[in-house]
Order: C-alpha cells, then structure tokens, then sequence
C-alpha cells in the first residue's frame, strides 16, 4: 500500500483504493499533518462554512436506511408531518440567516419527490434564495427532469449521500441500490447545480469500507464541492440503535483522508457532533473539516446548540465563512488548484 506524499495537494479522480488504503496506513500525526498542510493551501483554516438544516416533510418514509428515525418500518416515536407551508420556511430560514447560517438546507423523507411536491419546494427555493441565502434540498431520488427544475428555481445544492461502500450498501438499504444514488448524482451534476454527498460512519462497516466510500467519492467524474462525513446517530427503535460506536480517532482519520482526496471541496463535520466532545471535534478541524451544520435540530434529531457552537469558535478562533463561489472548478481555473496530474506512485 503505497501512497506518493509529493502529489499530495493535487485535484485528482484516478485515485486508486491502494492508495486510499495507504493514506488510512499513515500515522496518525503524518496523516492529520498532511491533511492540515494541503487545506491550508486551499482555504482559510480559520473558516467554517455554516448551514442550517430544516426538515420540511417529517417521518412516514417507505425506504428501509436501517439508521433512519423517519423510515415508516421502524418504531422510533417520531410525529410524521406533511409538507411544511412554503411561509413557514420561509420565516425559518430568516431565523437560520439572523442567527448567521449563509446555507439553507431543506430535508424531505422522500423515497423521490413527486412532481406536485417538487413545485412546492422549488417556491421555497426561490423563496430562501431572496433571503441571500445558499439553498440546498435533499429530496431522495431524482430525475433528470427534476434536477433541471430545481436548477431553474435557482437551487445551489442538492445533497445525496453514498451512505456507505457500495459492498456494505445492502446491510444497510434494501430498498433502493447503490446505483439509483449514483444515477441521481449524475442527474444533480448534469443539471448544474453543486453536489453535496458523503455518507455515514458507525455503522458496523468495516476500515475497507469506509476507505471504500471514500474511494468511490474522489473518484467521481468530478468532487463533490461539499461533503458530508455523518457519525451515525443512534435512535431507538431504528436497526442500528445500539451500534457498537466507532473509535473517535478513526473517525478523525477518515476527515483528514476525505481532505486529501478532495482537496478543493468542502469536508463538513455533519451528524453526530452533540455525542462528541470539543476536543475532537477540534481535531476533526484541524484534519481538515471545514464545514458544520448549525441550530439545535439537524432533522429530526439534536445538534449542539448555537451557544455551545459560539463558544467552540470563540475558544478555538473559528470564523463562519462568508459564501462564495463553489470551490472545484472556478477555483481549477483561477489555478489555485493543481489538476491531478501527478503520476501515482
Ligand atoms: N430522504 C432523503 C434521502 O435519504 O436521500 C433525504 C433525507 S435523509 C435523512 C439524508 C441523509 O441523512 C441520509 O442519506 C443519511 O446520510 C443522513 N442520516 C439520516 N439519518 C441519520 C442518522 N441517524 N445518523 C447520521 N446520518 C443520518
Ligand atoms: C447529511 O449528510 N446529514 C444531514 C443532511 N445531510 C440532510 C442529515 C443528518 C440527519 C441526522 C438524523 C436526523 O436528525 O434525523
Ligand atoms: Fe427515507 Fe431518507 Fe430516512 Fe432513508 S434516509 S428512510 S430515504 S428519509
């Protein structure tokens, strides 16, 4: 397992999952070190991107995610609620931007949205984005057309995650494939609009998958400008409640391998930070995360609260970021990213 230290930094989608491997083999404090240096070179270290996260249609979903509070097959006691007004979003994303989110993300519990939904969202789309916000939508699955709509509305990003390596895919899910994720991803990228995936860790997956996930992630046709990297959050009532927790370190090595991967993209330090202490959650920025959601709910479970967040920053010198052009490739052109043409090792 070897991995060519020199080309570290580079913009690259040949990665192979040797490689991958190898960078999960480094030392702890080589890899955390190499992660921090090649974020330096692309951001501010300073910076964190903040999003505030709405659920706008809560529970009742048909799909079987084995860690999903909102999925109909399991008892988690959760209230399902119908699509919000768009109103009402509205005035929850002014509260998201006064309390200093730049980024909106709206969550349904949808297998796929249906058209008549979709119209509704996309007058929220176009709603939050006359606030200044960024928006985001994650929807379940879409069409082509449905990415070229939501595009229209003036949607930023839409978030659709892996969830996991293509090989531990069916312990988790069953009722959709590995696949129909990657053909909506091609859709959301074809239609223009920002891709935001990642997936979750905690799951009982083994290092070789999340090394996996990672893999097939940087190795898309093109980076996701966001990812999301989730620690399981444990609900009663769901299938996984009750997993064995993975071991924080590993879960830091994975933020700082993401960085290395996917130089130029956004790594956001997602689900599962009120369950983590400061410290590591530190680390994780110091491995290369640069991106958190903020307010008190996620979707339907907790996130620290934004006094607990302030302090983190306060102590830690952390400023949110102001939104700016997507990273890849504007920044590809402006040429303060290499194109991947490192030869491997
Ligand atoms: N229904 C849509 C879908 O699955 O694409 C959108 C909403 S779904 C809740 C969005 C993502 O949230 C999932 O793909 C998963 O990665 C994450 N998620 C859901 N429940 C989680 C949990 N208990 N812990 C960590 N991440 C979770
Ligand atoms: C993502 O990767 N994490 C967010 C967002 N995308 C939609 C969702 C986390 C959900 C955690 C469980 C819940 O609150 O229901
Ligand atoms: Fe439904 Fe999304 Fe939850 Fe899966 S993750 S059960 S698709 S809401």
């Amino acid at each position: 397992m070897t991995v060519d230290i020199s080309c570290l930094g580079q913009v690259r989608s040949d990665w192979t999952l040797d490689e991958v491997r190898g960078l999960f083999a480094l030392p702890f404090a080589d890899l955390v070190f190499h992660a921090q240096s090649v974020h330096r070179r692309n951001f501010d270290p300073n910076q964190v991107q903040v999003s505030t996260l709405l659920s706008i249609k809560t529970g009742a979903c048909p799909e079987d995610c084995a860690y999903c509070p909102q999925s109909v097959r399991y008892d988690t006691g959760l209230e399902r609620e119908e699509l919000m007004a768009v109103e009402e979003v509205v005035n929850r994303a002014r509260a998201a931007r006064e309390a200093g989110a730049t980024r909106f993300c709206m969550g349904a519990a949808y297998r796929s949205p249906k058209d008549r939904d979709l119209r509704v969202v996309m007058e929220m789309v176009r709603a939050v984005r006359e606030l200044g916000l960024e928006t985001c939508a994650t929807l379940g699955m879409l069409t082509p057309g449905q990415a070229v709509a939501l595009k229209d509305a003036g949607l930023d990003y839409y978030n659709h995650n892996l969830d996991t390596s293509a090989e531990f895919y069916d312990k988790i899910i069953t009722t959709r494939t590995f696949q129909d994720r990657l053909d909506t991803l091609e859709a959301v990228r074809e239609a223009g609009i920002n891709v935001c995936c990642g997936g979750i860790l905690g799951m009982g997956e083994g290092e070789s998958d999340r090394a996996a996930m990672l893999h097939t992630l940087a190795t898309l046709p093109q980076h996701p400008e966001s990812v999301p990297i989730n620690q399981l959050v444990q609900v009663e009532g769901t299938p996984l409640a009750g997993a064995a927790p993975l071991d924080p370190i590993e879960f830091v090595r994975c933020i700082a391998v993401a960085r290395l991967l996917m130089p130029g993209s956004h790594v956001r330090l997602s689900a599962g930070r009120s369950e983590m202490s400061d410290e590591m959650q530190a680390l994780c920025f110091l491995a290369g995360a640069n991106s958190v959601f903020y307010g008190e709910k996620l979707l339907t479970t907790g996130n620290p609260d934004v006094a607990r967040d302030d302090a983190l920053f306060h102590r830690l010198g952390i400023q949110p970021e102001a939104p700016r052009e997507a990273p890849g490739p504007a920044l590809l052109q402006e040429g303060r990213l290499p194109a991947g043409d490192c030869p491997r090792a």
